[in-house]
């Protein structure tokens, strides 16, 4: 069922943008500070559940990753930067769209092989809009937002597609996929024991376009894949503006690491598979230069959440909860001539801020029918002196879409629980005192200043509030199979 939009249709937008396409392809200056010959290809890579502290520019003393480093060396890191959710599902489709997870109704943790939702078809994702620019797209990696056909990287915005369509730990439900001719059945089994096969735990399938591949696919080999799939890519369309999109499948367990990586990493089995998505990344930045792509190429080093069952010090918490170390992620863009060199940026910034970011330096234009939560943050990424965050909040959704607290300057305000579940027992609306936090002060969330603070924390709990009650009743509906 089409979505009713007040504005343009998605159609409409798509065929209004895409008069600019073959300008855009052949030269047309783009606007503000994008560059002057033709927009900047786009590499975006995003691993999966990656903390806060497992980059060595972030801090790790285990995990080397001198590739990644090198990149912050020659780039800006953001250290402010948040996800959209403590979870997979929910910050991804706030990249693809710049909204708050609420607003596309995919804020209720991840979705699984069994469900029958993902992303709507007529939300507009940041490969549209680049597309429309006339770049051309790709998605290599774990997509997460939706198996079935309709809700495939194919059908929002990429050209191509290759990777597993939801998370590692997951197994394959046959219903809604389809089976490429030569798929590979690996473990023996047929493809009719694919089909008929329950639900099975850490065997996703393998994808390329719309079909099935292989499975369960071979994960200890998925990073390297990955990154033979991203260079013949970036070769191929290295005279056109491109947008590739890597959502790498790690540091998310079950780990697997191939004979090359592991047992490598004085990081263990979590470092080995860091230590291959920074191979990764050095080999696509050799690629870029070799091509002579350095200085039209932006290159983007982001995490989805927090880390899963390690520490992400200095800061609390990790994956599935609102502390700072569920959402606060690194962050590196690396752009010879367009970002200072070491450079690093304390503004409050998120991953919904890249779609209006990408879609300005790409000469393009955010969805103006729909509300869009994300600004452009090119400033911030810029080094653009004196540059301040756009935005007056940001608000922490739990694991499960409740709204759970505001960030407002330094401050911030837990109004729910910050665990991904209330304790055991109790109910889900259980009361919960706020707390407050100076994260100036106090990174790692130790000083609850409520008591000292009580007019800060009434003021941004109704702030809280009455924001969601906003996003509630403007949020659009999520997309559903049938
Ligand atoms: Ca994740």
């Amino acid at each position: 069922m089409k979505h009713q939009s007040q504005g343009l249709t998605r159609r409409e937008f798509l065929a209004a943008v895409g008069a600019g396409a073959a300008a855009a392809a052949a030269g047309r200056p783009a606007h503000g500070a994008a560059p002057a010959d033709r927009p900047p290809n786009v590499i975006f890579i995003f691993a999966d559940d990656l903390g806060y502290a497992d980059l060595g520019c972030f801090g790790s003393k285990t995990i080397s990753t001198p590739n990644i480093d090198r990149m912050a060396a020659e780039g800006m890191k953001l250290t402010d930067f948040h996800t959209a959710s403590p979870v997979c599902t929910p910050t991804r489709s706030a990249l693809m769209t710049g909204c708050y997870p609420k607003r596309l109704g995919l804020h209720v943790h991840v979705l699984f092989p069994q469900s029958k939702t993902g992303l709507n078809p007529d939300e507009i994702t940041v490969a549209e809009v680049l597309k429309a620019q006339g770049y051309a797209t790709a998605c290599i990696g774990k997509w997460h937002m939706g198996h079935h056909a309709i809700f495939l990287p194919t059908r929002q915005g990429f050209d191509s597609y290759y990777g597993i369509p939801y998370s590692n730990d997951m197994g394959i439900v046959a219903e809604g996929m389809t089976f490429a001719k030569d798929a590979r059945f690996n473990f023996g089994k047929t493809l009719e024991a694919a089909r008929t096969d329950p639900y099975e735990r850490d065997k996703p399938p393998l994808m390329r376009g719309e079909e099935v591949i292989e499975w369960p696919a071979d994960q200890a080999t998925l990073t390297e894949r990955y990154t033979d799939e991203a260079l013949k890519f970036i070769r191929a369309n290295k005279d056109r503006p491109f947008f590739l999109y890597l959502p790498h499948t790690f540091p998310h367990v079950p780990l697997f690491a191939s004979e090359r990586f592991k047992g490598k990493s004085r990081g263990g089995l979590l470092g080995d598979t860091v230590e291959c998505i920074d191979w990764s990344c050095g080999e696509i930045l050799k690629a870029v230069k070799e091509l002579g792509l350095d200085e039209r190429t932006l290159v983007i080093f982001t995490s989805d959440n927090g880390p899963a069952g390690h520490p992400a010090p200095p800061l609390r918490g990790g994956k599935g909860t609102t502390w700072e170390g569920g959402q606060r992620v690194p962050f590196i863009a690396r752009w010879p001539g367009r970002i200072p060199a070491g450079a690093q940026c304390g503004g409050l910034s998120s991953v919904m801020d890249v779609l209006p970011t990408l879609a300005r330096l790409a000469g393009g234009k955010a969805p103006a029918d729909r509300i869009i939560d994300g600004k452009d943050i090119w400033p911030l990424i810029s080094g653009q002196p004196g540059a301040k965050t756009p935005h007056e909040a940001f608000y922490h959704y739990s694991a499960y879409g409740v709204m759970s607290g505001v960030r407002c300057g330094k401050w911030k305000c837990h109004t729910r629980t910050p665990l991904m579940r209330p304790a055991k027992g109790a109910p889900a609306d259980q009361p919960f005192a706020p707390a407050l936090y100076d994260l100036e002060a106090d990174i790692g969330e130790q000083n609850d200043l409520a008591a000292q603070h009580p007019d800060v924390v009434k003021r941004l709990a109704e702030m809280a509030e009455n924001f969601d009650k906003n996003l509630t009743a403007t949020s659009r509906p999520v997309g559903r199979i049938g």
